[in-house]
């Protein structure tokens, strides 16, 4: 592999597509109108692991005998460049899903980052959020921690093994050795408590569990649980199997997106 000269000043010379591709620059591409559904909660995603977590936090509030968080999930295809469209961007200014618009009150509310998403629905409801202090503070160093650590997985492991152009021995073991690490430290987190921040189910497992439960359960980067031997996480696998067998992990991997239109 020829060695890359680094210019003093880096400039792109990447794809120059209307709608969808990387590019150095943020804000909108164009004009899109989201529809709106009936539903007091609009959800606009994706089936990602950033993505399944919204119906599934939404599915275990259902299961929880919360009525009122009813809620319309549109598909954003982020292949098609539907992040950049002028509605989604006035929802999340940075391009990502998902992101949520609450029209339950007298002014909408517009959210986006997941971990915010699922502490917004919790404290709303006033579920799957502990009440003593010391838990509820591990609750949110782990839903933190999931917001940091995750990218090491997608942006650098996943991407490097699965898409990138060509397989290069020094990215892929940097970020081996890095998801390797996270999966060694939930491993042994889970050996000595059944869930994330303690004994109950909260939304630090469904943040957790859509990144690090997918990887385990080979659902990410065709290949990938092999090579980083999954199944040597023990004690992360048993938790892995325990939140996918949840019926509402179930259909909130299963629930139908509607489609945006054009
Ligand atoms: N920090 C964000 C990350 C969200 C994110 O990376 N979403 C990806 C899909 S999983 C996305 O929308 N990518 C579109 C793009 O990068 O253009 C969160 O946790 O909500």
């Amino acid at each position: 592999m020829t060695e890359y000269v680094k210019p003093q000043v880096w400039s792109w010379e990447g794809e120059k597509d209307e709608r969808s591709g990387n590019r150095p620059t943020a804000g909108i591409r164009f004009e899109q109108v989201l529809p709106r559904g009936e539903q007091p909660l609009q959800v606009y995603s994706l089936g990602t692991p950033n993505g399944i977590k919204v119906a599934i936090m939404l599915e275990e509030l259902k299961e929880l005998g919360v009525t009122e968080a009813g809620y319309d999930l549109f598909l954003i295809n982020i292949g098609k460049g539907d992040q950049f469209g002028s509605d989604f961007v006035g929802i999340n200014p940075n391009s990502k899903i998902p992101a949520l618009v609450d029209q339950s009150g007298d002014e909408e509310v517009k959210v986006f980052e997941l971990a915010h998403i699922l502490l917004y629905l919790a404290e709303k409801y006033d579920k799957l959020l502990p009440k003593a202090v010391h838990t509820k503070i591990e609750m949110m160093n782990w839903l933190f921690w999931q917001t940091g650590a995750a990218p090491f997985v997608g942006g650098g492991f996943g991407h490097f093994f699965h898409y990138a152009p060509t397989a290069q021995e020094y990215p892929i073991n940097r970020y081996t050795m890095e998801t390797k690490r996270q999966l060694d430290l939930l491993n042994q987190l889970l050996a000595g408590r059944p869930y994330i921040a303690g004994d109950d189910y909260s939304i630090a497992d469904i943040a957790i569990w859509s990144w690090y439960g997918r990887l385990v359960e080979g659902k990410l980067y065709p290949g990938s649980a092999t090579f980083l031997d999954v199944n040597s996480y023990k004690h992360l696998k048993a938790w892995t199997e325990k939140i996918a067998a949840r019926p509402a992990v179930q259909r909130g991997l299963a629930v139908e997106y509607k489609s945006i239109g054009k």
